[in-house]
């Protein structure tokens, strides 16, 4: 028999003024001209993010892709369909300015700031229409450094446009069955046909199989084996309306998440391609495309965990358990405040690599933004990704069995989560790209003295008292890096993930005390309230020894099993 009690579920609103640190910190950060336009657009958003927008990408979720591979007489056809909500979808994002706001460069180095901050917020109400985001503006950025033919830019002009009718986004097509993290087994053939070049192949992970183009990875006819014999192509996917530009859609990938998102294999039987960049730097050219999706990776993860915390923290105020509101007892204030810290933290890298991002395309980067932009780059994506699994979990956990049925709409936060750490490159191929960076690049030396110099400069006298346990730690790290750096490659690459979450909590607590250095007084209270919680967050760290790497391997070594012994 019924009780007559329901729990309330948990609400949203507006997510832009009810965001924690968003305001505070775009207000110090924007000059005062661009924070008043880039305020009323972030308000406006926020408050579409819980109305329309969000119902549009649940129905979005609900209604997933199909494919449609033959028609009634057996014509082979690969119509792809998709929920209407998805290509609503679309047009928002165009509206919105959302890949257009980065290049229009309208804030001038401010630009990249304004648009990350809509993604942020617009990423948990889009159905993950964020992913083929990630793609038109890495493509976009492609083509603004290597694009040279009218084609390029007509391509250029439709990924950046704002008027939905002219709006493109673009997939990304590197993954193969022979390797998705490494692409050096590419085996996708550009075969020259006079002035024509057409591809043949197999893509197997075709994310935003609805877009209008893609930049594939492919290997001339009788070019080099390895990632060295790889050149880009713009490949359109349609020829005409309906045309699909040779190529078949093999089938949908049935995913554990982003279900609105129509990820295919696809077959190449001579589309139609156009080449992008010079012939055998296919890798580099599309780093520059890697560089920009892994800061969306970023962004959209911190998006969803701030949605998932926005959720679990409401909730906490309406849910009573032994006497007492969630949001009252004591172990579950620490477990949502750690979460919290590391949302915070993911967000004040992100935002850095984004402020330094617009700075480099407006040409008033230093050579210290751009070390710092690299090298952090892979850092806060391999961060954001494992923090937004770890955050989903605990706020699923928070909810109980409520957290674990879907029609709370909450199970949504953890399935998709787990696709961040993989998509545009896992969390150990990060780690490699930063020891790529370190070994090639002066970029570690521009850190430890930017680290160095934002510890010591800091003014006020709360900041400065974290700031000393901060460069207690710090120079303890330091003398582990030292080692790191110096160390043989096998014990560089065995410590390179741990190196990057290092890196990452101990850059994160320098941002969060030089902003709070800035702040007015009751502001500067909590973010130092919060210091010292990101503080107790991070993990004690030391080097990995060649002995202790030689005893991991032990995973991996034959089993003790009795079968040898077996009769
Ligand atoms: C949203 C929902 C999605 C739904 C489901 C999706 C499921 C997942 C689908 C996927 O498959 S996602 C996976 C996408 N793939 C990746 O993200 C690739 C991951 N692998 C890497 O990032 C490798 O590091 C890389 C392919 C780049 C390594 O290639 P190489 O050829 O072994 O690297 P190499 O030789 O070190 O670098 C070649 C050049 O590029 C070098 O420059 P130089 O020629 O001047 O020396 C490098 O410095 C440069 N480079 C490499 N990475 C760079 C870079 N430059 C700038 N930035 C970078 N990030």
């Amino acid at each position: 028999m019924s009780t007559g009690f329901f729990q309330d579920g948990p609400r949203l609103e507006n997510t832009f003024t009810t965001n924690r640190w968003l305001k505070a910190y775009l207000r110090k950060t924007l000059p005062p001209a661009c924070w008043a336009e880039v305020e009323e657009d972030l308000t406006r958003l926020g408050e579409r993010c819980v109305g329309e927008y969000l119902a549009t990408a649940r129905r979005a979720e609900r209604e997933k892709p199909t494919l449609v591979q033959f028609d009634p007489w057996g014509r082979r056809i690969d119509e792809l369909r998709v929920s209407s909500a998805w290509r609503e979808l679309q047009d928002i994002s165009a509206r919105e300015e959302l890949v257009h706001l980065g290049y229009a460069r309208r804030h001038k180095e401010f630009s990249r700031l304004h648009q990350f901050a809509k993604l942020y917020l617009f990423h948990p109400s889009s159905a993950f229409f964020t992913c083929p985001l990630a793609m038109a503006d890495g493509a976009a950025k492609v083509l603004e450094t290597y694009g040279n033919s009218d084609l390029h830019k007509a391509a250029f002009a439709h990924l950046t446009a704002k008027d939905p009718a002219q709006f493109w986004t673009s997939g990304q097509w590197m993954t193969e069955k022979t390797g998705g993290s490494d692409v050096s087994g590419t085996s996708t053939i550009a075969r020259v046909n006079g002035s024509e070049v057409r591809l043949f192949g197999v893509k197997w992970f075709s994310s935003a199989t609805t877009s209008e183009m893609a930049l594939a990875l492919a290997r001339f006819e009788g070019a080099p084996e390895g990632s060295r014999g790889l050149t880009l192509f713009l490949v359109p996917m349609y020829t005409s309306p309906g045309q699909l530009n040779g190529l078949q859609v093999l089938r949908l990938k049935d995913k554990l998440g982003t279900w609105a998102l129509p990820t295919a294999e696809l077959q190449l039987n001579g589309a139609l391609a156009y080449q992008v960049g010079e012939i055998g730097q296919g890798v580099k050219t599309v780093a520059s495309m890697l560089n920009i999706t892994r800061l969306y990776n970023s962004i959209c993860s911190c998006g969803q965990m701030t949605r998932a915390l926005d959720q679990l923290r409401d909730y906490s105020t309406r849910r009573m358990a032994f006497g007492a509101h969630l949001s009252d007892h004591v172990l579950h204030q620490g477990t949502f405040a750690r979460e919290e810290m590391r949302s915070l933290a993911g967000f004040l890298l992100t935002m850095e690599m984004v402020r330094r991002l617009g700075r480099e395309e407006c040409g008033t980067a230093s050579r210290e933004d751009q070390d710092m932009l690299r090298l952090f780059t892979p850092v806060a994506k391999m961060f954001t990704a494992r923090s937004s699994i770890q955050v989903a979990s605990e706020v699923i956990e928070g909810f109980g069995g409520a957290g674990y049925v879907e029609d709370t709409g909450l199970p949504v936060h953890l399935r998709d989560a787990q696709v961040f750490s993989i998509w545009e490159g896992a969390t150990n191929v990060l780690s490699l790209d930063l020891l790529r960076v370190v070994q090639k690049t002066a970029a570690m030396t521009t850190y430890a003295k930017e680290m160095d110099q934002r510890l010591k400069n800091l003014k006020t006298a709360e900041v400065q008292n974290l700031a000393k346990q901060a460069l207690g730690r710090w120079t303890a790290l330091a003398r582990a890096l030292d080692q790191w750096v110096a160390a043989e490659p096998i014990v560089q690459m065995a410590n390179a993930r741990e190196i990057g979450v290092q890196f990452a909590w101990n850059y994160a607590q320098v941002l969060l005390l030089s902003w709070a250095d800035v702040e007015e007084a009751r502001n500067q209270g909590i973010l130092c309230a919060w210091a010292r919680e990101m503080a107790s967050l991070s993990p004690d760290f030391k080097l990995k020894s060649a002995l202790e790497i030689e005893i991991s391997k032990v995973a991996f070594a034959e089993k003790l099993t009795a079968t040898s012994s077996k009769p």
